[in-house]
């Protein structure tokens, strides 16, 4: 094909019309005039996707021209949300679109909502995924992600009575207009069976794993458009299938029943995302797909590598593995059996080439989400797999006996696999060990894991340590979630600064500037008025756009601390009725996050926020001045609409415990000042942004630490001595916010009160509380509060994650941007 296309596929307000007809009739099968407006909606992703497909088929062709070194981003989430606007803005052809929609009868807003979200992630560290896949391909890098294809993402939720309820949700049907199968780079993976210990023709140790199943990984390649549109790299999804071979052979054997429900067994793999976040149910299934993921991956990493070389000596100069959270782990043992056991590289090269290949990043400290898999299960489902890890093992504690002899501590405390009952395989020491580096996610978490969580490892690797402070896209964070935002800014500083985010520092002078402070406030007031309607439209709840958006929205976690939030309300909503103590401004506290279904607390809090969100509206004297709005179903979507519309950000998880955060960095890029506590990446926002232009509350992470070895928390004491947290604590206890579910919340009181309240509420709620106070003071202040927002805009650049991949780019993977040719630039073939 030598990167010649057959077709010429047009950009222009023509061709885009032609194109979307064209697929209205062929892809459809419906007449243009009679379309609906979801037939349209997919006729044009389907215009958009020939296009992005063009491109992806060029930019794979200069890579390979190239030679270049590939990075592979290797995670269980990709957490998209809707791809079509974004890709209408990266491609530059949102007004040519608008025009051709016009002449159907409709406009782009209304068709681009017509699409569902792809919700396969949980939170921040799916969505993560998705930014770098949009920086690495704005930067020309040729970076790929490798993922699941789930049939159901994340649950949808409803809201019942207060309560969470769950839904499937299946996205399936809309993906067929992102992607395409890729059925000709099908792969076969292995599981079960077991060990045979032979000897090869020189008598060696020739270990055989025999009597596996067998299940198909078929890829589905996704297109991800770089900001500008020539540059597209490809996330690849494996679905699983049952193995045509494997069921021949069943069928052949005349069990048919037990062929089918083989089949059904193998589709079950990619079924469904769990939706836990940051925290580990340790079930069979999920280490299957863990697996599932792995095996299909480096299958297509060697076999395109193999593509080009004929040996491995040049892998770790042509690949490199970046492993999302300790999730893909298992890349470590597959690809040292890949080497070892089918490539015949000695075992210690082999090593060398794995380690030199591989990179982790670590993304929470939290002990329950540290993951650990019983050493019967692997045996069970990976014997050969593990087979490696015990070699792994024993090679790597054969040095720690050399450089700390008789250490037996440090020897149980470092092992990959750890002493029972049950044994179970640590798969963080597993990834530490495997990976020539090992990075946190912010400052204070990659100080964290060095001093708490692997002391021992830096203590023996320092140089393989290092911080990648998260980042987010621009593109999608402000140009497609606040496009007049970003025509703002365009307007006073010209345009480039969305691929160049530190050149948002022009904006400084603004702040002084009261015309520029007006539109400012007219942008955040018209994004405040779209969410007053989306919020109308699925909660009822009446919201005034004049009042205060003092924002929470996030997975419900206690580390988070919604609860504190609540608590600071009732602090609110009790001065105000029973003090007569009136808020300096109007608010509306806007909540939104999902709970893992299984995690009854979190549960219980969502269930809380609504009901005293329904005392404070049925109380006359409190709901002229206070609201709350719990908005269902939080997704990337719903996000989009919330946080342009904030003016208050709330980032106060107990310090120490929330790894970086993102969500933080996006409120600040949309003008919303943050009311935080020092954890994560708000410590360095704080540096950034100014410590004037920022709310920082409540304890750090060093006074937490202390309190805890110490034993020194003591928040009886805390509810005796103050008043006010007394009030507010008993009014949980009370039925003040359960009248007709009596008793509902008390259990709350002793959980507050327990010494060993995991997550430090009472410790930091005084504080919290005098600081909301500030900003509710200081938001009355317009001209003050458009300058301290401009501020935060103009100073927030660092947190693009185009500076996160560069960094990782240099100082991880050694990847270099292959950038367009001439040729593309102008639009020629060839
Ligand atoms: I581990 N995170 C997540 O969303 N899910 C997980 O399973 C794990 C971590 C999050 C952290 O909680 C955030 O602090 C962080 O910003 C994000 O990962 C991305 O690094």
């Amino acid at each position: 094909m030598e990167g010649e296309l057959y077709v010429r596929l047009g950009y222009t307000m023509d061709a885009l019309y032609r194109s979307i007809t064209r697929h209205l009739a062929y892809s459809l099968g419906v007449v243009p005039t009679q379309a609906s407006k979801r037939d349209i909606y997919l006729a044009l992703s389907y215009s958009v996707r020939d296009r992005l497909l063009e491109k992806m088929l060029k930019t794979n062709q200069r890579y390979e021209d190239s030679g270049a070194k590939r990075l592979y981003y290797l995670s269980m989430e990709f957490l998209i949300g809707r791809s079509l606007a974004n890709n209408l803005r990266a491609m530059k052809i949102y007004d040519q679109v608008a025009e051709a929609l016009e002449l159907l009868g409709t406009d782009v807003e209304t068709i681009c909502d017509q699409e569902r979200d792809a919700a396969l992630g949980n939170g921040g560290l799916g969505r993560l995924a998705a930014c770098f896949l949009d920086s690495m391909a704005s930067l020309d890098m040729p970076g790929f992600g490798y993922g699941l294809h789930y049939d159901y993402g994340l649950f949808e939720q409803d809201i019942s009575n207060g309560y969470q309820r769950e839904k499937p949700d299946s996205w399936i049907s809309e993906a067929p207009a992102l992607q395409v199968e890729r059925a000709d780079a099908a792969c076969i993976v292995p599981m079960y069976g077991r060990i045979e210990e032979t000897k090869d023709k020189w008598g060696r140790h020739n270990p055989l794993w025999l009597g596996w199943n067998l299940v198909t990984g078929v890829p589905y390649d996704i297109p991800i458009a770089g900001y500008g549109g020539l540059t597209v790299n490809r996330l690849r999804l494996f679905a699983a299938r049952p193995s045509t071979e494997f069921d021949i052979k069943i069928f052949n054997e005349g069990d048919y029943l037990r062929a089918v429900e083989q089949k059904i067994e193998s589709e079950k793999i990619s079924k469904i995302l769990y939706p836990k976040d940051s925290y580990e149910a340790g079930r069979e299934l999920r280490l299957i797909q863990e697996y599932f993921l792995v095996a299909c991956s480096l299958n297509d990493i060697v076999r395109t590598y193999e593509k080009d070389y004929s040996d491995y000596n040049k892998f770790p100069e042509k690949v490199a593995i970046q492993l999302n959270d300790t999730h893909p782990a298992l890349a470590v043992a597959e690809l040292m059996r890949i080497l070892v056991d089918q490539k015949w590289v000695p075992w210690e090269r082999a090593w060398d080439i794995t380690n030199r290949t591989i990179a982790y990043t670590n993304h929470t400290l939290l002990p329950e989400a540290l993951e650990k898999w019983p050493e019967s299960l692997l045996a069970r489902l990976l014997p050969r797999h593990l087979q490696f890890i015990y070699d792994i093992n024993q090679q790597f504690l054969d040095r720690v006996v050399t450089l700390w002899p008789g250490d037996v501590d440090r020897m149980r405390n470092m092992s990959i696999v750890e002493e029972g009952p049950p044994r179970q395989v640590r798969m963080a020491n597993l990834a530490i060990v495997g990976a020539h580096s090992v990075n946190g996610v912010s400052a204070l978490h990659t100080d964290l894991i060095k001093k708490s969580l692997a002391p021992n490892f830096f203590e023996m690797w320092p140089e393989r340590f290092n911080n990648k402070t998260n980042g987010i896209t621009p593109r999608r964070w402000l140009c497609v979630a606040n496009p007049n935002l970003h025509d703002l800014i365009e307007d006073a500083i010209g345009p480039g600064f969305v691929t160049d985010l530190e050149r948002l520092r022009e904006l400084e002078p603004f702040a002084e500037d009261p015309v520029f402070c007006e539109k400012f406030l007219q942008v955040k007031h018209g994004n405040k008025e779209r969410l007053k309607d989306v919020i109308f439209n699925t909660t009822v709840v009446e919201v005034d756009p004049a009042s205060l958006f003092d924002v929470q929205v996030k997975r419900i976690h206690e580390y988070k601390r919604q609860l504190m939030n609540v608590l600071g309300i009732i602090w609110e909503y009790l001065a105000l009725t029973e003090d007569g103590v009136e808020p300096a401004n109007p608010k509306t506290f806007i909540f939104a996050g999902k709970a893992a279904p299984g995690y009854w607390a979190a549960k219980q809090l969502i269930k809380l926020i609504h009901n005293v969100g329904n005392t404070i509206e049925d109380d006359p004297k409190a709901r002229d001045f206070l609201k709350v709005a719990f908005a269902p179903n939080f997704r990337v979507t719903l996000a989009e609409q919330i946080i342009p519309a904030a003016d208050i950000s709330q980032q106060i998880s107990t310090a120490g415990f929330e790894a970086s955060g993102t969500g933080n960095m996006k409120f600040a890029l949309n003008g919303a000042l943050t009311i935080g506590t020092m954890d994560g990446a708000n410590i360095e926002i704080s540096q950034k942004v100014g410590r004037e232009n920022i709310y920082i509350c409540g304890l750090t992470a060093y006074e937490i630490e202390k309190m805890k070895r110490a034993g020194s928390y003591k928040p009886k004491a805390m509810y005796d001595k103050h008043p006010m947290i007394k009030r507010v604590v008993d009014s949980l206890a009370s039925d003040r916010f359960c009248p007709r579910e009596s008793g509902l919340f008390a259990w709350l009181k002793d959980y507050l009160l327990a010494d060993n309240e995991m997550f430090f509420h009472l410790a930091d709620l005084e504080s919290y509380v005098k600081t909301r106070e500030l900003s509710t003071k200081e938001y009355v202040d317009k001209t003050l509060w458009a300058k301290k927002a401009i501020l935060n805009v103009a100073r927030v650049g660092h947190f693009s994650s185009d500076r996160t991949i560069r960094q990782y780019a240099d100082e991880i993977w050694d990847l270099v941007p292959i950038p367009p040719t001439e040729a593309e630039k102008s639009g020629k073939l060839k």
